[in-house]
């Protein structure tokens, strides 16, 4: 790389000094200097050499509306001159806190009427968490306590969400998970399926968690958790086979279902939430990312009429809650994020014209010598750079081969995420035609440079 700019190397320096990264090898990172992002427009992010990237990830999963929405900066900063903080502790509220909260009530599912404000996805999962067992104390089943989580799942950081996590690189360095959380088998049929058709792969999967709650007892079991389409994982999106099974065992064994939708919500599977898509019932929904389109922090745990309705009607204080919850601001940006997305009719636009044209322009790409499998759902999609197509056989963990694409899609102009050896996009739901052209375009150069650099021939 040539030379940073003065400015550039100054806030390298005061980075390497001072700020540690989330998820990053902080020497390996002060030795190559981060990239600086100063500003952004649409789907385009600019550093601070001025080179441009189009963003395929929007930002992590959640710039829904793209950046540089004068709309929403304009609702953020009307409250932040009317009301920048007040809380809703002390028998108070405000009107940003109360519409919104109608607002998701109108928009999720039939059943989930009431909502709980928190500020990140990992909060939002913790306080589920807490009701899961609030519920169960309530309902006088103490014994009902333990989680069934999945593999490959990412749930968030703090203790209680990383437990749910099922990413397992994320347990060691924290002596996780917390006893109570346990993991079965996730729907990934490409990685996992084996001589199983998806559908019977997916059967197999979800009686997994039947399985679980008979070798544990029913009566210790609190609740399940899942992503509609699980997204850090590496974009694993079930077979069709997969959630009624789920649904089914939940109900027979009187098992809580949480959806965590923070990925999946707000028009990004091409309905409203992943629910949708799946035809899921949860008792409780988790949102966040697209809730606001990341331009300001704030998650919602939505909950069902049963657990709710028991909460709202315990007689006692809720010993739960943090200063910023429902948060003026935060809740003006969101409010007016789900104004434009309803004004603009963009779930619609989404499914009915940007998902199926970037779905199949994305399809474009199955011939390419290192792709194994192409699959998508609205506007996520995920490319398996695979060793041997017809044996679903992927390269050795240790040559990198997905951080070796995501580095040369960041050096030409594409953020792309590389879970394992699956590349993963999640772009803005407003990218046009021709955005998602160049895309595809520089995906594919991209995936050339990965084959010539491990001595693949591409035609
Ligand atoms: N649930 C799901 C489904 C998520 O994807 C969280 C909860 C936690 O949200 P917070 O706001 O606490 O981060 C997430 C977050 C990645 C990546 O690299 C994904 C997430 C966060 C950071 C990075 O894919 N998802």
């Amino acid at each position: 790389m040539s030379k940073p700019s003065n400015r550039t190397a100054r806030w390298q320096v005061a980075d390497a000094r001072h700020h540690i990264h989330p998820f990053t090898d902080a020497a390996a990172l002060a030795g190559r200097g981060a990239r600086v992002i100063t500003r952004a427009e649409g789907v385009w992010l600019e550093d601070s050499e001025g080179a441009r990237l189009l963003d395929a990830m929007a930002g992590l999963w959640c710039v829904n509306l793209g950046y540089g929405n004068a709309e929403l900066a304009e609702a953020g900063y009307a409250a932040l001159k009317e009301l920048p903080y007040y809380n809703a502790f002390f028998q108070t509220t405000h009107p940003y806190a109360a519409e919104l909260s109608e607002k998701l009530a109108e928009i999720t599912p039939d059943g989930l009427e009431r909502v709980l404000f928190a500020n990140s996805g990992s909060e939002a999962n913790d306080t589920i968490v807490k009701l899961v067992r609030y519920f169960w104390n309530l309902q006088g089943k103490p014994s009902k306590k333990t989680i069934i989580s999945r593999d490959y799942a990412y749930h968030g950081t703090t203790m209680a969400a990383a437990s749910l996590s099922g990413l397992t690189a994320m347990h060691p360095q924290w002596d996780l998970p917390l006893p109570g959380f346990v993991h079965i088998a996730a729907p990934y049929w490409y990685g996992e399926g084996g001589d199983l058709s998806p559908h019977e792969f997916g059967l197999r999967v979800a009686r997994a968690l039947e399985e679980k709650i008979l070798e544990l007892g029913p009566d210790t079991i609190a609740a399940f958790i899942g992503e509609p389409v699980q997204g850090a994982g590496g974009l694993i999106i079930p077979p069709d086979s997969y959630w009624p099974e789920i649904q089914r065992i939940c109900n027979e064994y009187d098992i809580l279902l949480i959806a965590d939708e923070v990925i999946c919500g707000f028009g990004r599977t091409g309905k409203w939430f992943g629910c949708d898509s799946f035809d899921i019932r949860p008792d409780f929904m988790t949102l966040a990312k697209g809730l606001s389109s990341g331009y300001v922090p704030i998650s919602a745990v939505m909950l069902g009429q049963r657990v709710g309705d028991a909460i709202a009607n315990a007689n006692e204080e809720l010993v739960h809650g943090f200063t910023y919850s429902g948060h003026p601001v935060a809740c003006a940006v969101a409010l007016k994020n789900i104004d434009i997305m309803q004004r603009d009719g963009l779930v619609a636009h989404v499914s009915d014209d940007t998902a199926p044209y970037l779905q199949s322009a994305l399809r474009g790409l199955a011939d390419h010598p290192l792709v194994g499998e192409v699959r998508g759902i609205g506007m996520l999609g995920a490319v398996e750079l695979v060793a041997d197509k017809a044996a679903r056989r992927h390269f050795p963990a240790e040559r990198n081969v997905g951080t070796l694409c995501r580095d040369f899609c960041f050096e030409n102009g594409l953020v792309m995420r590389a879970v394992r050896d699956t590349m993963v996009i999640s772009p803005p739901l407003t990218i046009s035609h021709s955005e998602i052209d160049t895309l595809v375009q520089r995906a594919r150069h991209c995936f050339d440079l990965t084959a010539e650099k491990l001595g693949i021939a591409t035609a």
